[in-house]
């Protein structure tokens, strides 16, 4: 069993964030496996440091894109040729056996289940259900798979989308036709167009939803939440609230269990007070950036306040800090 892992990718601050609350996610509901993370060297060093203290294991790994701008397109989402970075995942010959989630999941419901399964499992994508959806899939770690795939990453048309999703449907074609056992169930990995294009199903199966994997152009973490009155804020247009529901399930556990992580890092460091990380992860240091230099000069409850809050300046070590946000609370509820 010590030798299955739940793994992820992070190439990014913006994206560690997401696997920091995916951790916790997976903490909470309990689990007998490892957690791996898959990074690049382009994460800062606070955030490396950060999944190296909530990750059993976290692999420097390097960074593969298809430039595959022709199909990355057709996907409208120029950015993902990075996730060919994800095939580095077979190389993990220590575990027998792995489960792949995205780092824009959310796990709700215990799935250690999933190590029942083999390779290769995954749930049917919800914008063509011939397609498996890559975000969530159970594998066997093989250095001679990762092989294989490197070739047709080196081959022309790797990808028929320009990400990894086309990528593996095209290596693992048998999936649509094989053992029903290899498709996982839905619940498993319940994208977010799911929420547009059939919501009464979404309301009728909510209680058995194991992982929302918030797929697509909006993530969690580019929203702001008020912690006082569980309020979300930033492009949030056409969101059902179902929807809503599941982003504020997500900021619960980035406020509650992963904003104390970098408040109190940043506070063991030199550079407290000169560092604010944006909703986007990216660590900004404010003796250098004019939008943020007058941190300390901004009246925490003020309109200016307010303002650094929606335009992603928010101070993690400073005023916006999980402890000064506390005390704040006590104030106004005393
Ligand atoms: N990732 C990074 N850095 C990036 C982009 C992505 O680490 O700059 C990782 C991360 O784990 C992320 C995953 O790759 O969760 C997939 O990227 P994401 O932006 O979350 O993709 P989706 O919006 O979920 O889009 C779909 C599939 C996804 C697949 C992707 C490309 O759901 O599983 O990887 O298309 O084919």
């Amino acid at each position: 069993m010590s030798s299955e892992a739940f793994v992820t990718l992070v190439t990014n601050d913006s994206y560690a964030l997401g696997a920091l609350v995916l951790a916790k996610s997976i903490q909470s509901v309990g689990t007998q496996r490892k957690l791996v993370a898959l990074i690049s060297n382009n994460l800062s060093a606070p955030l490396r440091e950060i999944l190296e203290k909530t990750f059993n294991e976290v692999i420097l790994v390097e960074e593969l894109d298809s430039r595959d701008s022709e199909h990355l397109r057709l996907l409208l989402r120029p950015e993902l040729g990075i996730t060919f970075t994800k095939i580095n995942c077979w190389l993990l010959e220590q575990y027998t056996k792995c489960v792949f989630l995205d780092a824009d999941c959310l796990v709700l419901r215990q799935i250690d289940d999933l190590f029942e399964r083999e390779e290769f499992s995954a749930a049917h994508d919800a914008g063509w259900p011939d397609c498996f959806n890559s975000g969530v899939f159970v594998y066997r770690p093989s250095k001679e798979t990762y092989t294989k795939l490197m070739q047709v990453v080196s081959g022309k048309d790797a990808s028929f989308d320009g990400g990894d999703q086309g990528l593996l449907n095209e290596y693992f074609s048998n999936w649509r036709s094989s053992d029903i056992s290899r498709h996982l169930p839905f619940t498993y990995n319940v994208t977010s167009n799911a929420f547009y294009s059939y919501l009464p199903a979404i309301t009728r199966f909510r209680n058995e939803i194991r992982i929302i994997h918030f797929a697509g152009a909006l993530k969690p973490w580019q929203l702001t939440y008020n912690p006082e009155n569980e309020q979300l804020s930033g492009n949030l247009e056409g969101q059902s609230d179902v929807q809503r529901d599941f982003l504020l399930s997500w900021w619960r556990i980035m406020y509650q269990q992963v904003w104390p992580l970098l408040s109190t890092f940043n506070q063991q460091t030199d550079f407290i007070n000169k560092s604010s990380i944006s909703p986007q992860g990216q660590l900004i240091d404010s003796s250098n950036n004019n939008n943020s230099s007058n941190n300390d000069t901004i009246q925490p409850g003020s309109a200016e306040h307010r303002r650094a809050w929606e335009t992603g300046h928010i101070d993690y070590t400073g005023r916006d800090s999980y402890s000064h946000i506390q005390e704040q609370l006590e104030r106004n509820i005393a």
